[in-house]
C-alpha cells in the first residue's frame, strides 16, 4: 500500500539493561504495528557517527556515544500507516523528564543524576531520515 511507512527504532542501552525490550515491543504490537527486522546489535563509533551525524558538532556528542555503545541495543524496523509520527508520539520528549505519563520515555525514564539524558529509544523523525537510518542498521534491505 502506498502510505505504508517503515520506522527505525533502538532500544537503547539502558532500555536493554533493564529488561524493557518487551515493553517496547509489546506496545508496538500493541498498536498494531509490524516487526519487519529486529536484531541485537553492539553499536560502534562508526556506525554511531553515520546514524547521529546531525549531532556530531554537539556537545553531549562524546557522551552520547559512550551511551550507546555501553551495551547492545535492539535494532528494530517496524512497519504500518502512519508509524513514524505515531512511534514518535508514542516514545514522548526526548528529556524523559518531560515525557509525557503513557509514553515510553515518560513511563519507564527518569533523572538518573549522571547528568545525561538516558530516554530507553530511539525513533526515526521524518520519513527521509527513516529511509536513512533503516539504510545504516540494515545495510542489506
Ligand atoms: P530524539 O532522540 O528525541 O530524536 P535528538 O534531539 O535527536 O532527540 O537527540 C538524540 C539523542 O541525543 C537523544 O535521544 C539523547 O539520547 C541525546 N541528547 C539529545 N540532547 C541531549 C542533551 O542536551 N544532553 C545529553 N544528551 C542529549
Ligand atoms: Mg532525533
Amino acid at each position: 500500500m502506498s502510505d505504508t511507512e517503515q520506522v527505525l527504532v533502538l532500544v537503547k542501552p539502558d532500555g536493554v539493561r533493564r529488561g524493557l525490550v518487551g515493553q517496547v515491543i509489546a506496545r508496538a504490537e500493541a498498536r498494531g504495528f509490524a516487526i519487519q527486522r529486529l536484531e541485537l546489535r553492539q553499536a560502534t563509533p562508526q556506525l554511531l557517527a553515520q546514524h547521529y551525524a546531525e549531532h556530531a558538532a554537539k556537545p553531549f556528542y562524546p557522551s552520547l556515544v559512550e551511551y550507546m555503545t555501553s551495551g547492545p541495543v535492539v535494532a528494530l524496523v517496524l512497519e504500518g500507516a502512519q508509524v513514524i509520527v505515531s512511534f514518535r508520539a508514542m516514545a514522548g520528549a526526548t528529556d524523559p523528564v518531560k515525557a509525557a505519563p503513557g509514553t515510553i520515555r515518560g513511563d519507564f525514564g527518569r533523572d538518573w543524576g549522571t547528568g545525561e539524558i538516558q530516554n530507553i529509544v530511539h525513533a526515526s523523525d521524518s520519513p527521509q531520515s527513516a529511509a536513512r537510518e533503516i539504510a545504516i542498521w540494515f545495510p542489506a534491505g
